[in-house]
């Protein structure tokens, strides 16, 4: 029998890449798997740490032993503004695979509008041969991103690799080599150097609806792409929706790339599925492989038994 306290997991992912990935983690310690019907009565006050995504709302309230509580996913807005916490660390995922796999969405969105993506996809339906004249280079085009944590200081670098004029904005100033970066105070010369831009915030207090109309009306209009383009692979709960519609519809923006919304799944009726200057991907810019999260979360809590400190734990203060 293993001494050691149990760790409770408490994931919304696809249960049978839970069941496989919990095969192999945590090989010694025992597991409460939420998912599993047999646990759902279970007294859960001696189990030690918790491994949630969503989770259900009466877990904190039962798992009255935790230590910490790790977020299945880069963002802790799902726990934070959903429950009553204890003041314990929460720690985010932080994994290379996430980081490549927004990277990787971020590119592809910047060089699928740099290359005139939509068109042509329309020109192939409507078996259209047909150059599109002045095809703008990517030095040409600034993209602008918000948020330089770990995953736009990574977008920001690959980015700058195709050959974008990079700048960033966060709300602490930053130094990135190369990169043209602003604080909080500088955001009016931020969005008026961008023709592209990039959100990879947190949903905070302060970020809740940031992406608006005031704010889109004041990126660059003149750049070579013809109208400013917004990309939000952050929260959706950051976009003011209905006027993102609208500023899609009357040219404020030129065309949208969005993998999160307000409400998810995205409604059905929604005008977002439709509009032809508009890619919806359905909040899978980046989704957490479960083995590298639970290998994220044995680490931490090596560190946490060896008595060193615990890393990307979330800030409560700052909501992030
Ligand atoms: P980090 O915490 O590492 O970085 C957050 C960045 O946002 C920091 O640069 C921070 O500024 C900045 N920021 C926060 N609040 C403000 C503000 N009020 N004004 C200006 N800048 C602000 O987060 P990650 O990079 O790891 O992840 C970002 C978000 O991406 C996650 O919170 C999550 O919501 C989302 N996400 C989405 C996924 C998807 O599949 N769509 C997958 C994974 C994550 P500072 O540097 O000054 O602290
Ligand atoms: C995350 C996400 O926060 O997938 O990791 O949205």
């Amino acid at each position: 029998m293993s001494e050691k306290r149990p760790v409770v997991v408490d994931l919304r992912f696809a249960r049978e890449s839970v069941v496989n990935a919990l095969r192999s983690a945590f090989p010694d310690r025992p597991v409460i798997d939420m998912g599993d019907p047999a646990n759902a009565d279970r007294d859960l006050s001696d189990a030690e740490f918790a491994v949630v995504w969503k989770p259900d709302p009466a877990l904190f309230r039962r798992a009255t032993g935790l230590t910490a509580i790790f977020s299945g996913g880069a963002g802790v807005d799902h726990i934070l503004s959903a429950y009553e916490l204890p003041d314990l660390p929460i720690i985010r995922f932080v994994d290379r695979s996430l980081t490549d796999r927004m990277s990787e969405w971020v590119v592809w969105q910047c060089l699928h509008h740099l290359r005139n993506g939509i068109a042509y996809a329309g020109q192939q339906q409507a078996r259209v041969w047909h150059e599109i004249a002045d095809q703008p280079e990517a030095r040409e085009v600034t993209v602008g991103v918000m948020g330089l944590g770990v995953l736009g200081a990574d977008a920001v670098r690959k980015l700058e690799i195709m050959g974008f004029d990079v700048i960033g904005w966060s709300r602490r100033a930053k130094a990135i080599n190369g990169v043209v970066t602003f604080d909080a105070k500088g955001l009016d010369t931020f969005l008026g150097r961008t023709d592209i831009l990039v959100g990879l915030l947190p949903l905070t207090d302060d970020t809740r609806g940031i992406y608006d109309r005031a704010l889109f009306s004041r990126l660059r209009r003149t750049g070579p792409l013809g109208g400013p383009i917004f990309l939000n692979a952050g929260r959706g709960g950051s976009q003011k929706e209905a006027e993102l519609v609208e500023c899609l519809k009357d040219g404020t923006l030129k065309a949208a790339s969005v993998d999160v919304f307000e409400r998810e799944p995205l409604d059905r009726n929604s005008s977002l599925w439709s509009m032809p200057n508009v890619i919806v991907t359905p909040h899978a810019a980046a989704a957490s492989d479960v083995r590298a999260l639970f290998r994220h979360v044995e680490a931490q809590i090596g560190r946490f038994e060896a008595g060193k400190p615990l890393e990307f734990v979330v800030d409560r203060t700052a909501g992030y």
